[in-house]
């Protein structure tokens, strides 16, 4: 690499290895953005090619899979295990069932994964895996059975030191239970193959709760930071699953307001604020009715359903996304700022387009990227991988605690390498603490 190298120059050659895959790029592109010109002052680095094997994934699984759906039609599906990097500890990220998931999906989020699992300061690599199985409308036989062929190949690839696949997007508590029933019932053998695994087979407290509430405690870290809390906070909320559900849990005991909720359908408007007794209604509308966040407005008056829509142009000061990828862009951005959001902390991976995240640093508003504000959730999973070891739980008290001193240490990294700007430039701190550790492993390994 040239002593010159420009980011354009690095994209033309990732774009052109890596074509048609736009997420991927977008996701490359905001790191190396802030990675170039770190090698470029660091040449240990530079010349050890960091920056080129560290966007190259170890390597990927694609594979066939194949289940009989309710009315006896045999149905094909696409697996993937894109298994990113293990410089730091074994392949570890989650699993994504939804139509839309590819190559470029799964690339990105294993890419950010990376970044992410290095700074919880636990050993964990990056991998991620999924499926375009849609999941909506299946019954639960069927899911069981999808579940039961998708884990009959991935079985080959993974294991407690090789790679230790959880959920996400699509893959919640059941599909896990499945998977990992599948996998025991495969290799005769009971271990540590999956986080997100229930309390009776080797699960931990806390890991339902624990990327919402950590988006939720690094949201606040980022407030204490200049003297300002959640508290008395109007907040809106992207998305209705495990981490928008969890992140209004814990803004509200942190004394906010949640005023919205969403899901592909539109989003939920409730100016009283989303109470704890509302919440509790939809967390049984969304995990065991499997309903539609529309649903709230016949239950709770006063709200109203906005279908189609986003809540990005609802007043407010603080913003979650928590849904899905590329689903805030500078439209929604210029919206927030001129409605007078001060801070964003992102639950979901890569929610905010690149230009988003430029009007909120142009704007002075507070940023927090998904990798290092959503890190909680693996953070507690890589705690989950050390009780399996250890062959004990520990409390929810315990495991609460942990979570928010890694959440606390996260933001401590972020602020070490993103504070020569006002306000703190977050992805900068992350983006460069996350890569030294993983960068400096790969050295110590030669070339491999
Ligand atoms: P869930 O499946 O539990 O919930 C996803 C939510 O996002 C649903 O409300 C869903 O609505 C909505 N959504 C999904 N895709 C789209 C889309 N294309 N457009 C609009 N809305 C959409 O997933 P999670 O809550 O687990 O994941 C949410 C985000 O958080 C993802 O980006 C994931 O990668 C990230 N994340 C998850 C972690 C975890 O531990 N689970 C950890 C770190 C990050 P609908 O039901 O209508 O599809
Ligand atoms: O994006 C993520 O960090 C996750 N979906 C959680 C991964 C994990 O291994 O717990």
């Amino acid at each position: 690499m040239s002593r010159d190298l420009t980011l354009d120059d690095f994209m033309a050659g990732l774009v052109k290895r890596n074509p048609g895959e736009l997420e991927f790029h977008q996701a490359v592109r905001e790191v190396a953005h802030d990675i170039i010109p770190f090698v470029l002052d660091n040449p240990k680095y530079q010349q050890a090619g960091i920056i080129r094997r560290i966007t190259e994934p170890d390597r990927i699984i694609i594979f066939r899979v194949v289940w009989e759906d309710d009315s006896g039609r045999v149905r094909v599906n696409r697996g993937y295990r894109v298994q990113f990097n293990n410089a730091i500890g074994p392949y570890k990220g989650g699993l994504r069932f939804h139509p839309s998931v590819n190559l470029s999906i799964l690339k990105f989020l294993g890419f950010e994964q990376v970044f992410k699992n290095s700074l919880t300061t636990l050993p964990l690599g990056a991998g991620k895996g999924g499926s375009d199985f849609n999941p909506k409308g299946k019954s639960n036989r069927e899911i069981m059975r999808f579940c039961q062929s998708f884990m009959t190949e991935l079985a080959n690839h993974i294991g407690p030191n090789i790679d230790v696949p959880a959920g996400d997007i699509g893959v919640g508590a059941q599909e896990i239970s499945f998977m990992f029933g599948q996998y025991k019932r495969i290799n005769r053998e009971f271990s540590g193959i999956l986080t997100g695994k229930a309390m009776e087979f080797g699960g931990s407290r806390i890991r339902t709760e624990a990327t919402g509430y950590g988006c939720a405690f690094f949201m606040e870290h980022m407030l204490n930071q200049r003297g300002d809390s959640i508290r008395g906070k109007r907040c809106i909320i992207s998305g209705s699953g495990n981490v928008a559900v969890f992140c209004a849990e814990k803004v509200t005991q942190l004394g906010g307001t949640v005023l919205t909720l969403s899901d592909s359908s539109g989003f939920i408007y409730d100016p009283d604020g989303i109470s704890p007794e509302k919440l509790a209604w939809v967390k049984d509308l969304k995990f065991r009715r499997r309903g539609r966040i529309e649903d709230y407005t016949n239950h709770f008056s006063g709200a109203t359903f906005y279908p189609g829509n986003r809540p990005w142009n609802v007043t407010a000061d603080l913003a979650f996304p928590c849904a899905t990828q590329n689903e805030l862009n500078d439209i929604d951005a210029k919206d927030l700022c001129s409605n007078g959001c001060i801070a964003v902390a992102e639950g979901a991976n890569m929610p905010s387009t690149i230009d988003a995240i430029r009007l909120f640093h142009q704007h002075g508003v507070l940023f927090g990227p998904g990798k290092a504000a959503n890190a909680g959730g693996v953070a507690v999973s890589g705690l989950e991988m050390s009780q399996n070891s250890m062959r004990l739980t520990w409390s929810a008290d315990e495991m609460e605690q942990k979570l928010e001193a890694i959440m606390g240490s996260i933001h401590s990294e972020c602020v070490q390498y993103g504070s020569d700007s006002d306000p703190i430039n977050y992805v900068k701190g992350a983006n460069i603490a996350g890569f030294i550790k993983v960068a400096e492993a790969m050295l110590a390994y030669g070339v491999v």
